[in-house]
C-alpha cells in the first residue's frame, strides 16, 4: 500500500530495512516512479515510489496512547510509536479496539499497586493512560450496565506476558468485585489462588519463558446482581503431556517436581526423594534451578494456596505422593529378560524404584511390573500374555507416567472448580482467555497444528468483531459503507475442521485403520487437497505438509500425528491403578463402560479438541469481547531491548496489522470537524473567513480540494486510506509556497 502520489523532494518517508524492519529518511530526488532517499543512517537508496511510506511528523515525543491518532496507520508508523513508548516504560498502547501490551521484563511495582487500582476504578475509558486495569474496568462496567457477559482475550507468543496480564486482570476484577473486610476463604481469594496451583502443575521453564504455561486456560468469573464475584469456572486445554518424561536442555520438567524435591526434610524422607539430579525425568536436562526463584519457598506457597482453595491436608499428601511416584517410576530401567524379546526390571536400583512406585501408588509391585513389561493379547482363540522388549517396556513406563500426570492435572482443575463453586444464579460473567499464541518452529508437530488451529479460530472471531465495530461506527455516523470488502480465513478453517473431508477427519480415519502409517496419511492429504489454495505439498518431502495460515506458512512433520492423536489408555495400566488401595489414585481411573473396553479403544484428541474449541467459541460469541495482544520485545527476556523485526513479526501474526488492514479497507482515518478545519483550513482560507459551522466548513474545504471518496459523518470526517497523506502533501506545498512568498517579499523590501 504505497502512497506514491504524495512523495516529492524533501518528503520524510519510511523505507524497508533488513535489520531495523523500517528506517526513516528524506527524499532527495524523484524521477518518474523512482526516488532517491537518504536514510537516517547515512545510506542513499533508490526505490520505487510504491515502496515508500510517508512519515508522520506530528507524533508527540512520547508517542500516541491510541495509534488511530497517527496520520498514517501503516506498519512503520505503528512500530515507531510502540518503540518510542517502550523506551519510556509505557508498555500499553491502544490501536482502536486492540490493546497492545509489551512485556517490560522487569517489575514495575507502581504500575500495579493499590493506588493505581483506585485510580482506574470507574474512570471514563480513555481518560487515563492505557492500562490493563482500564480494560478490566471497561469490561466490568459494560457487564454491569448492559447485563451482558464480557470476555477478555489475551494472545501472544510464548513469553509475551499473557499469564502475567491475566493475573493482573483477575486481581483487578477481584478488587472491584471483592467483599471488603470479609475474613476467611472468599470466592475471589480462591479464584486468585488457583493461579499458583495451576502454575505449579502446568507450567515449566522452556527456552522461551522461565514460567511457560503448558496448557490453555479460560477462566469464567461470575458476578451476582450487586457486581460481586459469586463463582467461577476454569476450563483448561491440551496440557503438554510429553514433558513429563522427556525434556531437553536447558528446559525443565513441570515445576511441581522440583518443588517437591525442595520440600522440608520429613517429606523428602517420606517419599525417598532428594537431589533432582537423581531422577531420570529431571536429569535429561542440566537445568535444575531458576534465577530468582526458590523452589523451597514455592513449595510452601503452593501448599498454602491449596489450603485456601480448600484442598485438604490428606488430598495434598496424596497429590505429592503421586508426584513422587512418577519420579520413582521414571527411574525403573529394563534389561533383556530370559525369553526372547522379553524384559525384566534391570537391577537392584531399579527394583528399589519399582517398590517405591508401588508403595506410593499403593498398588501391588508384581502387578506393576507386569503392567510395564507385558501386554495381554486377545486373539480369536485365546488370551495370551506377550512380553515387551526393554524398549517396549520403557515406552510403556513413560506412557503410564504421562497418563497418571494428566489425570492428576485434570483432578486439580476439577477440584478447584468444585471448591470455588459455580453460581447458578449468576447475573453476568467476565471470561478471561489465556491461550498459546501462533507457533512456527523448525519442527512442527501435532501440538503446533492444534495450537495454530486455535489461533485461526480466534483470529476469525477477532476479524469479525473488528469488522462489526467498524460498521457500527459507520452506522452511528450515518455514512455509506456498503462496499467494504471483508476477507476472512474460513477457507483455512474448512481445510482443518470441515466435515467430511477436513484434516482432522482424515487423521481420525487414518488412526482407526490399522494399516495406516504417516506415509499413507500424507498421501491421502496430498490427494484430497491437491488444489486447495491453503494447502501446499513441500517439494523436498514425502510426508510433510504446509498450511498457509493467516499468520504465515507452517510446515508440519506428519510422522507423529497418528500416535499423538490417539488417546489410548493401555488396559493393563487402567486395571493396575483402578485396583490401587489409595482411593485418590483409584479415583483417576473410574471403571470404563463395557463397550469401550472391547470395541473402540481409540478416542481422538484432535476431534475432542475441536469440540472443546467449538464450545469455547460458543461461550465467547455470547459475550462482548476485548482483545489484548501481548508482545515479546526480545528473545533475551531482558528489559529495555526492542527488536524491531521481531516485534513486527508478532504484530503481523497477532492480527494487529490485519485489524489495521480491515479498517484501511474502510475509512481508517477520522477527524472531528474541529480537528479537520484546524488542520486543513489552510487549503481553503476563504472558507475560514466566513462564519460557517464546523460541518459546513468541512464540506466546503473538501469540495474546494476535490477529494473524492471521503465522507462526512455526524461528528467526524472519514477519510480513505492514503487521503490523509494527500491532504498533508497539499498542506505542505501551500506552506512552502507561502514561506517562499514571504521570503520574496522580504527580499524586495530589502
Ligand atoms: V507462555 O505462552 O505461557 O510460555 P506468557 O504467558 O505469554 O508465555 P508470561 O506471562 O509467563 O508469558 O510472562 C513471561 C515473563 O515475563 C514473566 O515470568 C515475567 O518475568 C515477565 N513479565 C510479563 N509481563 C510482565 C509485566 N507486566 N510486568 C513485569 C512481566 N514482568
Ligand atoms: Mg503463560
Amino acid at each position: 500500500m504505497g502512497t506514491s502520489v504524495n512523495i516529492f523532494e524533501g518528503s520524510q518517508v519510511w523505507v524497508e530495512d533488513p535489520v531495523l524492519a523500517w528506517i526513516d529518511g528524506q527524499v532527495l530526488k524523484v524521477y518518474g516512479d523512482e526516488a532517491e532517499i537518504q536514510t537516517s543512517n547515512g545510506n542513499v537508496v533508490v526505490l520505487n515510489l510504491s515502496k515508500l511510506y510517508p512519515k508522520d511528523m506530528d507524533v508527540p515525543s512520547g508517542g500516541f496512547d491510541d495509534m488511530t491518532n497517527l496520520s498514517y496507520l501503516h506498519e512503520p508508523g505503528v512500530l515507531q510509536n510502540l518503540a518510542t513508548r517502550y523506551e519510556l516504560n509505557e508498555i500499553y498502547t491502544y490501536t482502536g479496539n486492540v490493546f497492545i501490551a509489551i512485556n517490560p521484563f522487569q517489575r514495575l511495582p507502581h504500575l500495579y499497586d493499590a493506588h493505581m487500582m483506585e485510580q482506574y476504578r470507574g474512570a471514563p475509558f480513555g481518560k487515563l493512560r492505557p492500562h490493563v486495569f482500564a480494560i478490566a474496568d471497561a469490561a466490568y462496567r459494560a457487564m454491569m450496565n448492559e447485563e451482558k457477559g464480557n470476555s477478555i482475550l489475551i494472545s501472544g507468543e510464548s513469553g509475551a506476558g499473557k499469564t502475567e496480564t491475566t493475573k493482573m486482570l483477575m486481581r483487578y476484577l477481584a478488587y472491584l468485585g471483592g467483599r471488603t473486610g470479609t475474613e476467611g476463604r472468599t470466592v475471589e481469594q480462591k479464584v486468585l489462588e488457583s493461579n499458583p496451583v495451576l502454575e505449579a502443575f502446568g507450567n515449566a521453564k522452556t527456552v522461551r519463558n522461565n514460567n511457560s504455561s503448558r496448557f490453555g486456560k479460560f477462566v469464567e468469573i461470575q458476578f451476582d446482581e450487586h457486581g460481586r464475584i459469586s463463582g467461577a469456572a476454569i476450563r483448561t486445554y491440551l496440557l503438554e503431556r510429553s514433558r513429563v518424561c522427556q525434556i531437553s536442555d536447558p528446559e525443565r520438567n513441570y515445576h511441581c517436581f522440583y518443588l517437591l524435591c525442595a520440600a522440608p526434610r520429613e517429606e523428602i524422607e517420606k517419599y525417598k526423594l532428594g537431589n533432582p539430579k537423581l531422577f531420570h525425568y529431571l536429569n535429561q536436562s542440566n537445568c535444575y534451578e531458576l534465577d530468582a526463584v526458590s523452589d523451597a519457598h514455592d513449595y510452601l506457597a503452593t501448599r498454602r494456596a491449596m489450603d485456601i482453595i480448600g484442598i485438604s491436608e490428606e488430598q495434598q499428601d496424596a497429590i505429592f505422593r503421586v508426584v513422587a511416584a512418577i519420579l520413582h517410576l521414571g527411574n525403573i530401567d529394563f534389561a533383556k529378560g530370559q525369553e526372547i524379546d522379553s524384559s525384566e526390571v534391570k537391577d537392584e536400583r531399579s527394583r528399589f524404584h519399582l517398590q517405591m512406585t508401588a508403595d506410593l501408588l499403593m498398588c501391588d509391585p508384581h502387578a506393576l511390573q507386569d503392567a510395564l513389561c507385558k501386554r495381554v493379547m486377545i486373539t480369536r482363540e485365546e488370551v495370551i500374555k506377550r512380553s515387551l522388549d526393554p524398549l517396549g517396556a520403557t515406552v510403556s513406563r513413560d506412557g503410564l507416567a504421562k497418563t497418571i500426570y494428566s489425570r492428576l492435572f485434570d483432578w486439580l482443575v476439577d477440584k478447584i472448580n468444585v471448591s470455588i463453586g459455580q453460581d447458578p444464579n449468576s447475573k453476568s460473567l467476565i471470561g478471561v482467555l489465556d491461550i498459546y499464541g501462533f507457533e512456527s518452529f523448525k519442527i512442527n508437530s501435532f501440538e503446533q497444528f492444534c495450537i495454530n488451529y486455535t489461533n485461526e479460530k480466534l483470529q476469525q472471531h477477532f476479524n469479525q468483531h473488528v469488522f462489526k465495530m467498524e460498521q457500527e461506527e459507520y452506522i452511528k455516523e450515518e455514512i455509506d459503507w456498503s462496499y467494504i470488502e471483508f476477507v476472512d480465513n474460513q477457507d483455512v478453517l474448512d481445510l482443518i475442521e470441515k466435515k467430511p473431508g477436513g484434516i482432522i477427519v482424515l487423521l481420525d480415519e487414518a488412526c482407526m485403520f490399522p494399516k495406516s502409517t504417516h506415509e499413507t496419511f500424507s498421501q491421502k492429504l496430498y490427494q484430497t487437497f491437491r488444489v486447495h489454495k491453503r494447502f501446499i505439498k513441500p517439494k523436498l518431502s514425502l510426508t510433510d505438509f504446509t498450511i498457509a495460515h493467516y499468520a504465515g506458512e507452517v510446515q508440519y512433520q506428519s510422522d507423529q500425528f497418528l500416535d499423538k492423536n490417539k488417546d489410548y489408555l493401555v488396559p493393563e495400566h487402567q486395571d493396575l491403578l483402578a485396583a490401587s488401595q489409595c482411593s485418590f489414585v483409584a479415583g483417576f481411573f473410574p471403571p470404563l463402560p463395557e463397550e469401550t473396553t472391547k470395541s473402540s479403544k481409540f478416542s481422538s484428541i484432535g476431534s475432542r479438541f475441536k469440540l472443546q474449541l467449538q464450545q469455547l467459541m460458543d461461550s465467547l460469541n455470547s459475550t462482548e469481547p476485548h482483545y489484548i495482544r501481548c508482545v515479546k520485545p526480545n528473545n533475551l527476556l531482558k528489559p529495555a531491548i526492542f527488536e524491531n523485526v521481531n516485534v513486527m513479526q508478532q504484530l503481523r501474526s497477532g492480527g494487529v496489522l490485519e485489524a489495521i488492514r480491515i479498517s484501511c479497507a474502510g475509512y481508517p482515518t477520522r477527524r472531528t470537524f474541529f480537528q479537520f478545519v484546524n488542520r486543513f483550513g489552510i487549503l481553503a482560507p476563504e472558507v475560514l473567513e466566513k462564519n460557517y459551522d464546523e460541518k459546513v466548513a468541512c464540506k466546503k474545504i473538501l469540495e474546494k480540494i476535490g477529494l473524492t471518496g471521503s465522507q462526512i459523518g455526524k461528528t467526524k470526517v472519514f477519510l480513505r486510506a492514503g487521503q490523509m497523506a494527500e491532504l498533508d502533501a497539499r498542506r505542505a506545498t501551500v506552506r512552502t509556497n507561502a514561506a517562499k512568498a514571504i521570503r520574496r517579499q522580504i527580499r524586495t523590501h530589502v
